[in-house]
């Protein structure tokens, strides 16, 4: 899982990559949180499989019952337009962006940078600019690599020699597309029937988008909402997009309290607490102020509700607790819950073992539902919370 923010200058990208990647000490020491300057660990959060037994258990990544589960956030910079022609770190965006199974479009929904990403007056840009850029920016590289290759597809299909679904995929296998996905939106578009010389520009534009709105689904994060008047610009935006409120800066400040043991604050919350017992200046006091104000506003930072919101409304990923022990809920070490998988909503029993290991997938015999005792199949479908042990007649390597 994989996720690039994106956006232009200095609407806070960095600054969500750091809130999102640092962990506070609640969430302890997980390795690799940075892999590279600008590759790092964030976690999205779900009720852990915990509650539903009413147990306790000792695993850093479950707080209170707040489940974390990691996820790679790669922050990826240079997106300036003409970005597709090369400008900019043209090709290199282009390769971070490609890595990603989705966007996060962070945006100065305050409207205080301008599309040069210099600072100006709140309200005096429109950030619906930045988000038509960025899509057009999308829109206008897949459809290049369609129109590179265009009339030399066109004979191909015309001498038969290869099918237009296959031929559009192939151009497209770099980004991952599958033949299946690329059937679909020529069907919806009505252009399964329609013979690649007789495409017209239009024809390859919509093409284009549909195809990027599937391969590279977007979520905008209207950041520095904490400078915004009010929050009818979101309302309005959320009406065709998805969209979440978000205090970056706000983010980063509680997470580094935390860490310096300051507040109590579980990522994703409206509130914290101060720690008894703590020594704090009247500065930081006046730093928490503000942050409860933005809080009471926000209701949260938002930056915990932008990457759930990225994986289980826009991805529709579902969360499943495998187990080697359904009795105890454990691996062979005795760690109770030990792991949480993203799946894809449609998984199966079957994908879940090819998760952990090949040769369990390969030997697979049955599952168990850890929730209500019983035996499931390879084709079963699984639910978001499930916790299964797979029982299989190989050991994993
Ligand atoms: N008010 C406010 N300022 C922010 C927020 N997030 C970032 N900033 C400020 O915006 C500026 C640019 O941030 P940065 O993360 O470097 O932007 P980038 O160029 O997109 O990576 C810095 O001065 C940040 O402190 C936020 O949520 N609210
Ligand atoms: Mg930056």
């Amino acid at each position: 899982m994989q996720i690039g923010l994106l956006g232009k200058a200095n609407v806070g990208k960095s600054t969500f990559f750091s809130a999102a990647t640092e962990t506070p000490v609640q969430i302890g020491d997980f390795p690799f949180t940075t892999i590279q300057p600008n590759v790092g660990i964030a976690y999205v959060s779900t009720t852990c499989a915990c509650k539903h037994f009413k147990i306790n258990h000792n695993n850093p990544l479950c707080v209170s019952g707040i489940r974390f589960i990691p996820i790679k956030l790669i922050d990826v910079a240079g997106l300036v337009p003409g970005a597709h022609e090369g400008k900019g770190l043209g090709n290199q965006f282009l390769d971070d962006a490609r890595q990603a199974d989705m966007l996060i479009h962070v945006v100065d929904i305050s409207g205080s940078t301008d599309l040069q990403g210099q600072h100006v007056n709140v309200g005096s840009h429109d950030p619906r600019e930045d988000i038509k850029f960025v899509e057009e920016e999308f829109d206008y590289w897949f459809k290049q690599i369609l129109e590179r290759e265009w009339q030399k597809l066109s004979k191909e299909i015309e001498k038969k020699s290869t099918k237009l679904a296959d031929g559009i995929t192939d151009r497209f296998s770099g980004l991952g597309v599958k033949v299946h996905e690329v059937h679909e939106i020529l069907q919806s578009l009505g252009l399964l029937t329609k013979k690649p010389t007789e495409w017209n520009d239009s024809d390859i534009t919509k093409f284009a988008q549909t195809l990027r709105k599937k391969i590279k689904p977007m979520l905008i994060a209207a950041n520095k909402a904490d400078l915004c008047k009010d929050l009818e610009i979101t309302n309005e935006i959320h009406r065709n997009r998805e969209i979440v409120n978000c205090s970056a800066e706000t983010e980063l400040l509680l997470k580094k309290a935390a860490k310096a043991n300051l507040i109590d604050y579980i990522p994703g919350n409206e509130k914290f607490v101060i720690n008894k017992n703590v020594d704090i200046s009247s500065q930081q006091k006046d730093a928490l102020n503000l942050v409860e104000n933005v809080l009471s506003k926000l209701n949260s930072t938002g930056i915990q509700t932008a990457l759930n919101s990225a994986v289980f409304r826009v991805l529709k990923l579902i969360v499943v607790f495998p187990v080697e022990d359904e009795t105890k809920l454990s691996n062979k070490e005795g760690e109770v819950l030990p792991d949480a998988k993203l799946l894809s909503e449609n998984a199966t029993a079957k994908n879940l073992a090819e998760t952990i290991h090949q040769d369990i997938a390969k030997g697979f015999l049955f599952a168990i539902d850890a929730k209500t005792k019983q035996r499931i199949g390879a084709d079963h479908q699984l639910k978001n919370g499930d916790v299964i042990k797979i029982v299989s007649s190989l050991s994993r390597g």
